[in-house]
């Protein structure tokens, strides 16, 4: 009788995590579908509905499901929908987050709930500060406005005027532009700001002709560059001489072939070109273009990508364990290939480091690219560096 129950008791342990290998482990992609920044959000959507295509939703013995919600570009929406979805759905990971204010609106939730903000598409450096459950596969603003400071001092450019969209990651880029380029030996002459919803470009663009700078530097989020560039040119800015330079969110390959040849020679910095030269890359924009009706991917969509690849990979580190705690851990540290090039996650600050590469906006094979002719390799966070 004793030995029959004992046999019991192990045939149902064993059984038992049998079970649990049938467990679903939920992610909530929080991301603007509909409103301004909805670019970001079809993107990032579209890089995760493609690693799931390609790798399957299996991992670790479990399956994925992701769970897309709206956040319509406002981070009250956002807040509430991270809220249902940690407590009714009961999601593992909240991931997704295509603006500065929702990405910090949710740090909150996730750092109560204990469950990873893998953060795929915004990039103001304090981002990862707000939630020690933060981790980053998107970008910063310093990174690329740092190098852009670097390569114009070295290639003639003293004086310039910057303009940028008026919140986080506009705030970031200008002071991280200022600061080296004045290290180096420029000089600012204006430093002028564009609300982020329905900018006019038109008073900061006389301001910026007024000023007669060598150079432009600009910094609008994905989706707006289009816009900025068509009132460049109807101010006549392309006729005075001054040169245009910009973080690659200006430059954003969701639109560039869009812009005209007018951006013909655009010098600007950034982590991932449509146009990057790899294997990886090459088999990535062809599946995503297939997938999406011609779309090009831009540096939003490798975000998303390399976000599904992290909480895969740190899946796999836990076998399958989904205590967020334990996944954050396993996410620190982690390196890999991603499309823009190698990339990991600092295990310090659990933000992205990543190669910067110097673009030149050139036609190739008919269509407008970012194409990279300088790599500046293994870039940490400028700001949280400096902090240290
Ligand atoms: C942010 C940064 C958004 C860069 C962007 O596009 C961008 C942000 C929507 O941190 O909110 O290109």
């Amino acid at each position: 009788m004793i030995r029959r129950e004992l046999l019991l008791a192990v045939a149902v342990g064993l059984a038992a995590p049998a079970a649990h290998a049938q467990e679903t482990v939920k992610i909530g992609l929080i991301l603007p579908m509909t409103g301004q920044q909805a670019s970001t959000g079809k993107q990032v959507d579209a890089a995760v509905k493609l690693f799931l295509a390609q790798k399957g939703n299996m991992v670790a013995g479990k399956k994925i499901e992701v769970i897309l919600k709206d956040d319509t570009g406002v981070p009250d929406v956002a807040k509430r929908l991270a809220q249902e979805l940690v407590v009714n759905d009961k999601v593992a990971i909240l991931a997704g987050f295509g603006l500065t204010p929702i990405a910090l609106a949710v740090a909150p939730i996730a750092t109560q709930a204990k469950v990873p903000e893998v953060v795929m598409a915004a990039g103001t450096s304090s981002i990862t500060e707000a939630s020690p459950f933060v981790v980053r596969t998107a970008f910063t603003l310093a990174q690329s406005s740092v190098p852009m400071a670097e390569w114009s001092i070295k290639n003639g450019i003293k004086k310039v005027v910057t303009l940028v969209s008026d919140f986080g990651p506009g705030i970031d880029a200008e002071k991280s532009f200022t600061e080296k380029f004045k290290a180096d030996g420029g000089t600012v002459i204006e430093s002028l700001r564009v609300p982020l919803r329905s900018p006019d470009f038109s008073p900061v663009l006389q301001k910026a002709a007024d000023a007669k700078p060598d150079a432009l530097f600009v910094f609008v989020p994905s989706g707006a560059g289009a816009q900025f560039v068509k009132q460049f040119v109807e101010r006549g800015l392309d006729k005075t001489g001054i040169k245009l330079i910009a973080t690659g969110d200006v430059t954003d390959d969701d639109q560039l072939n869009g812009m005209g040849d007018v951006v013909i020679g655009v010098i600007n910095a950034h982590n991932y070109s449509a146009n990057h030269d790899s294997a990886m890359n090459k088999a990535y924009v062809e599946a995503f273009r297939k997938a999406n009706n011609g779309l090009r991917p831009n540096f939003m969509s490798v975000g998303g990508w390399d976000g599904m690849n992290l909480i895969y990979e740190a899946l796999k580190k836990t076998n399958g364990a989904t205590d967020g705690e334990k996944l954050v851990a396993a996410m620190k540290g982690m390196a890999w290939e991603s499309p823009r090039g190698p990339i990991s996650i600092d295990p310090e600050t659990r933000d992205i480091v990543q190669n910067i590469y110097i673009r030149k906006v050139e036609k190739v094979g008919g269509e407008l690219y970012n194409v990279e002719f300088a790599t500046i390799p293994n870039v940490k966070d400028p700001v949280k560096a400096a902090k240290k």
